[in-house]
């Protein structure tokens, strides 16, 4: 039997690409460099299988000038936000991803900058690194405890359950908003609270972490009026997608002191990020590193190559399966 012929749209982990390349007639991008719609299509010649990643727009346009040898999209990532599922079903291509091998170490990240915005550690880091520090003083550079606080955690999925069980072990008290109440079991288990309504539960936490995939009902679903209903000593997490948060409206937020601080891992329009976030403060910045561990790539990868395995044997769990 010959074997699959996949392209893949970016460098992948050393160990996958070695796996890929002993298990299917590969096609990878040793130079790392982002394709455009015309480079995706032409690397899609002949092949049956495309591994694009969070930085390539799989939009209806391009799916449908696609060879029509393709017939699987592996996504390395779980999120498939950058991906027309719809269209990609439309002409019978199976659309996978890779979920549960990064929760733990996007839930630490998410966790890491909670803390970090609270503690004001970028603010600090970047004092001592400019030469500006003057000493201790017991009045200097205070932030507020972050044990036995209120977080409250849209997207109460994988990920939001993780980062509630780090919650916990600092006694926070977790609040849940969620298209479904979790199982009661689990609730019980993280002493959460489910809030049918959004609004009302924004008015009551001091944390809050974005952990729900972004869908066309989530786009925006954090906007102006919603920040407004946060307390003003409140702080927000996103490790999610960009625009579950209305960017500008949480720029303005945080400039006119209507909420403390953001900590985030994603933006609106990656790799751009808004001038007026990198001006502030009371923001800790990072480049879309939830998922950027040598494990949680490795385990990702892994999961892309079963996902083409099980897909080419035709053993593919419906589980798998984006719809
Ligand atoms: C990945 C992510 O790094 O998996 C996701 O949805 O957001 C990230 O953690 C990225 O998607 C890789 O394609």
């Amino acid at each position: 039997m010959s074997k699959p012929i996949v392209a893949v749209t970016r460098r992948l982990p050393a160990p996958t690409e070695a796996k890929m390349t002993e298990l299917f007639e590969v096609r990878l991008n040793p130079q790392d460099l982002e394709l455009t719609a015309e480079q995706i299509i032409t690397i899609c010649e002949d092949v049956q299988i495309l591994v694009p990643t969070v930085t390539d727009k799989i939009d209806a346009k391009l799916i449908g000038n696609l060879p029509p040898s393709v017939r699987m999209i592996a996504n390395f990532g779980a999120g498939v936000d950058h991906i027309d599922v719809d269209a990609a079903t439309a002409r019978s291509v199976v659309v996978t991803n890779t979920p549960g091998v990064l929760t733990e170490d996007t839930a630490d990240l998410a966790f890491a900058l909670l803390l970090t915005v609270t503690r004001r550690m970028g603010e600090g880091a970047r004092i001592v690194r400019g030469g500006k520090w003057k000493g201790w003083t017991p009045t200097f550079m205070m932030g507020h405890r972050v044990t036995g606080k209120q977080l409250g955690i849209i997207g109460m999925g994988r990920i939001g359950q993780a980062l509630a069980k780090r919650a916990r072990g600092l006694d926070m008290q977790i609040h849940y908003h969620n298209r479904n109440r979790i199982d009661e079991k689990m609730e019980r288990v993280l002493e959460a609270t489910y809030w049918q309504s959004l609004d009302n539960m924004l008015a009551h936490i001091d944390f809050l972490s974005i952990n729900c995939p972004k869908t066309p009902e989530t786009y925006h679903l954090l906007n102006a009026d919603r920040l407004k209903l946060l307390k003003p000593q409140a702080i927000i997490v996103n490790t999610a997608r960009g625009d579950i948060i209305d960017e500008k409206a949480l720029i303005e937020s945080l400039k006119t002191g209507a909420i403390a601080g953001a900590g985030l891992d994603v933006y609106e329009n990656e790799p751009k990020i808004d001038q007026n976030l990198i001006g502030l403060e009371n923001v800790v910045l990072l480049p879309h590193l939830g998922s950027a561990t040598y494990e949680s790539r490795q385990e990702m990868g892994d999961k892309v190559v079963t996902n083409i395995m099980d897909f080419t044997t035709g053993r593919l769990s419906a589980d798998f399966i984006i719809k």
